[in-house]
Order: C-alpha cells, then structure tokens, then sequence
C-alpha cells in the first residue's frame, strides 16, 4: 500500500476505493477545493506548466517525481506514512494502550478541534502568499513558491482526509468550512493570528517559510507522537514536504543577506539610504523583518499555561517534539516547567505545573531550532567580511497571546514604557517606510537564470538542474 495509486481520481495509498462512501464524500469535496485554489490560488498563474514534484511512494527516500504540471492539475491526494506495527500510546494517561485506529468518543472534540486547526493553517498561507507571483526575483524562485503552495494545498486534503473519513458529518461540515474561511477577512478569518497578517512581499515569503513553515514542523512533529494513529502517520508524511519549505525560507534570507553583503562590500558602507540607493536591503531592516516574523510565529504556540494543552497531552492526542526519544515518565505529573511573566514591571520566572506549560516547552524547542538558523545566517555575513550580526529577539517581544500580551518589552528583553516603546518602534518593528522600500525592490523577473538586484542566485537548481533551467513555462 506504500505506492500511490495514480490511476484514481483522488490519488492516494489508503484503499481508498474500497469505502466507497468515503470515497463519494472526497470527491463531492474536490470541486470545491479546486474552485477554491481557482479563487485564491496562485494569482494569474493556472496555465503556466512548472516544474513541481509530486509524491510517488511514501518510501524514504524515493517518493519525489519531477515534471512540468499545470498547478489546478497538480495530483493532490492522500498519503499516510506505513504503520508501525504494534504503535502504542506514548504518553498521558493511555499509555500503553494499542494505539488507535478509530477515534475515542471521549477525545472526539478535542481532536476534531485539533485537526481543524492544523488544516486551517494550510490553505490560510496560500492565501497569504497569492500574490507573490506577480513579483518573483527569478523563475528558480518562483517555481519554488508553487511548490510550497501545492504542498500546503496538499496537507489541506491530509486534514480533510482524517475529518471526512473519522468524523462523519461534523467532519464534512468543517471541512467544507475550511474552504470558506479567508486569510484575513474581518467577518470569517482564519482561525490563528499569523495566518492572517499578509505576505506582501518576498522578503516576507522567506521570513515566512523559515519561522512559520517551523511551526509547521514542530505542530507536525507534536501531532506525528498522537495516539491517534492514521493523524501520526498522516503528519510524518506533512514533514518530509515540510523540510523543503523551510529550507526555501532559510536558503532565500541567505541569499538577501549574501547579496545586501556584497554591495556594502563593493560601496564600502553600512548606511542604510546608500544601500537602499543601490537596490538592496539593508541588514537593520531585515533585521526587523525577522522581529516581525519571530514574535508573530511563537504567538502560534499558544497561551504558555494552557489546560487545553494539557488535555491534548494527558489524552494522549498531541505529544511532545520527539516524544519517545525522551527518557522520563511521559505522563508529566507532579512536574514543574519554567514559564516567564509580569509583575511590579519587570520579567519574572515562575514554575508552574509542566503539563500545562506544555505549549511553552513546544515554543521553547522551536525557539531553540529557530535560533540555530539564525546562526547560519550570520555565517553568511561573518564570511563577507560584514561584522553585523541578526539576532532572534527576546521571547516577551511584541507578543500577543499569553501572559506576555499587552505589556511592551524592547527585542532585548527589558519592559519599556509606552512612551518608549513608540519612540523605539521604527527601530524594532518594520514600518509602512519599510514595508514601502521593499515593495519597491518587487520587481518581477522571469528570464532563466536572471535574478533580482536585491538577491543573490542559489547555490544550486532543483533536483540537480541548472540554476538557469526553465522551471516555469508561460503560457
Ligand atoms: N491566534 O489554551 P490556548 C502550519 C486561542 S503551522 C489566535 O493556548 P491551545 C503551517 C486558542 O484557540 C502549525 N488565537 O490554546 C505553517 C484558545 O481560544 P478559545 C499549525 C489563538 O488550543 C506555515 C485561546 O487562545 N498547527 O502548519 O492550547 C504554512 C487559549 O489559548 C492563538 C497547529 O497549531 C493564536 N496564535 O493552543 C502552512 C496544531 N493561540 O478556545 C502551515 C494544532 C491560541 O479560548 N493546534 N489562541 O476560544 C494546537 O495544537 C493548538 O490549537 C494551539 C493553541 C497550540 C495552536
Ligand atoms: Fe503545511
Ligand atoms: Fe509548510
């Protein structure tokens, strides 16, 4: 069952041809998913063929196919790790027990909710991301983008899978809901913050793909330990594609930063307006840019004391990050994990019971892998000579969910006023004369091989082509 099935209409490795009713209610959904992508896919951008892979088999290693598609014909199907033989429950109160195939009646809100909001993060960032077409710095680029966007629109039918097939006709209901909320829209938004700030511009798209696209992959890698089997091996699948989006976001700062590098170089300046002048993005701005970024992405973990956290653990729906590689009881009671508050103004720890900090301990890892990145971005800079260095900002900044929200702390961690704050914006935050600049440098480029003023070419092509391959073709 690890080779997909092309031949079906809905391309997948579940025998989905033999449920027959499910397989009716999938493809009475896929109209609509298809009108969808038709409105808020990829703008002016249905006929262009490009070159995108396409899962063949869920093997290590082998599953990627490369050819020219037409994006609304690209073979969105469902596609499930193999299972593990003898899986159980990991961790919270049903460890031990079989893992299960079918879902407990007891945890079926919970759950439900749980993958509702996973899928709803999946179209929100092809909405967010709809327009970038139009201003692609190179065809490498931009094939990239589609294939982010195909992916996401693929983990949509992963979630929807699970709700149709495990959830009856609630499931159906909010399946259909999900095509029916917009990135956004002040009546019917997206469920989580960062799915509704906008991705106006491709130094937004990278910052986006390396720390929200992360989110992705430490929610994925939470929900790949559920003791709800066909939702783990639906997500282990989600993270082989999910490595590819991050490395888009890592490798596309990279080349911002690479290419800002070389004009100070040649002009032998760091000021700002000078650099500006000559076309690229100047390191303080970018800077902010992942201020920006960071805050909004950690704000997706959740409140850092959650009883919803807990339950999801304690029923075994949602594990820890690497769950099983870690050697303590996996139930968590009577532990304690250090979370941050306020009080008389000034950051203070405090300890609190671990299984409600679990959102924070989830933030916590993907602080940690997050910051990593970081430093292979400054290799860049240290390697050009350039002594400028970016840097993940406090974890209290700028932050809107949680017992940090609604105070105001400087990226370096201290509570400011708000007086301060305002004074200090400008230099924290992107501002509309930022977000102006760089809009400005969004030219498109298309010619093989030709790249922006503001970006350096990759290293490499996609799937050892050249860097100058045609990836897309205009038609
Ligand atoms: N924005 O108890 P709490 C991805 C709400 S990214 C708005 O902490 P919980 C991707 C919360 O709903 C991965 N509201 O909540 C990346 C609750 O509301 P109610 C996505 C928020 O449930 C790039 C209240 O605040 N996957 O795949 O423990 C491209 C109390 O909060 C936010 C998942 O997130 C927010 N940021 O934690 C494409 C995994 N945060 O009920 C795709 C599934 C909290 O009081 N989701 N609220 O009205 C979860 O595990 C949990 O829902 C969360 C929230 C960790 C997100
Ligand atoms: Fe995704
Ligand atoms: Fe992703």
């Amino acid at each position: 069952m690890s080779t997909i099935d092309y031949s079906e209409k809905i391309p997948n490795n579940v025998g989905l041809s033999e449920d027959k009713a499910l397989q009716r209610a999938l493809e009475h959904w896929q109209p609509n998913y298809l009108s969808w992508w038709q409105e808020m896919g990829p703008d002016g951008a249905q006929s262009f063929d490009v070159y995108l892979r396409t899962a063949v088999s869920v093997e290590a290693g082998g599953w990627a196919h490369f050819d020219y598609v037409k994006m609304p014909d690209y073979r969105w199907g469902i596609f499930l790790n193999k299972p593990e033989p003898g899986r159980q429950v990991n961790f919270g109160s049903h460890k031990g027990e079989p893992a299960w195939q079918e879902v407990p009646g007891e945890h079926r809100a919970n759950l439900r909710r749980i993958i509702v909001t996973q899928g709803d993060t999946e179209p929100a960032s092809v909405e967010q991301q709809r327009h970038l077409g139009l201003t692609c710095p190179s065809q490498y680029d931009l094939r990239n983008l589609f294939q982010v966007n195909v992916e996401e629109g693929r983990h949509l039918w992963a979630m929807v899978y699970l709700l149709h097939k495990y959830f009856g006709r609630d499931g159906r209901e909010e399946a259909e809901a999900l095509l029916e909320r917009r990135s956004g829209d002040a009546d019917n938004p997206r469920i989580l913050g960062a799915f509704n700030e906008r991705t106006p511009d491709w130094l937004s798209f990278f910052m986006f793909t390396y720390f929200t696209d992360r989110d992705g992959k430490y929610q994925l890698c939470a929900l790949a330990e559920s003791g709800f089997d066909p939702l783990a091996r639906t997500t282990r699948f989600m993270l082989t594609e999910e490595a590819h989006h991050m490395f888009v976001g890592e490798s596309g700062v990279a080349r911002v930063l690479q290419r800002t590098a070389q004009v100070m170089n040649d002009l032998k300046t760091d000021e700002p307006d000078k650099l500006r002048a000559a076309g690229v993005i100047d390191l303080p701005m970018i800077q902010r840019y992942l201020n920006f970024h960071f805050s909004v992405t950690i704000d997706l973990f959740g409140a850092d004391e959650s009883s919803n956290a807990a339950t999801f653990y304690n029923s075994g729906l949602k594990g820890r990050y690497e769950e099983t590689k870690r050697d303590d009881d996996h139930r968590l009671h009577g532990r304690t994990y250090t979370v941050l508050g306020v009080a008389d103004g000034r950051l203070v720890e405090r300890e609190v019971p671990m299984l409600n900090a679990l959102n924070e301990v989830l933030r916590d890892d993907y602080i940690r892998d997050s910051i990593a990145g970081i430093g292979r971005w400054n290799r860049v800079l240290e390697k050009a000579g350039v002594p400028f260095r970016l840097q993940a900002p406090h974890k209290a900044f700028n932050r809107r969910i949680g017992s940090l929200a609604g105070i105001r702390v400087s990226p370096d961690g201290r509570v400011v006023s708000e007086a301060e704050w305002a004074q200090h914006e400008r230099q924290w935050l992107p501002s509309a004369e930022d977000r102006a600049f760089v809009a400005s440098l969004m030219g498109r480029v298309a010619e093989p091989g030709r790249f922006a003023q503001w970006i350096a070419p990759p290293a490499n092509g996609i799937n050892k082509q050249p860097v100058d391959f045609q990836y897309v073709r205009f038609n």
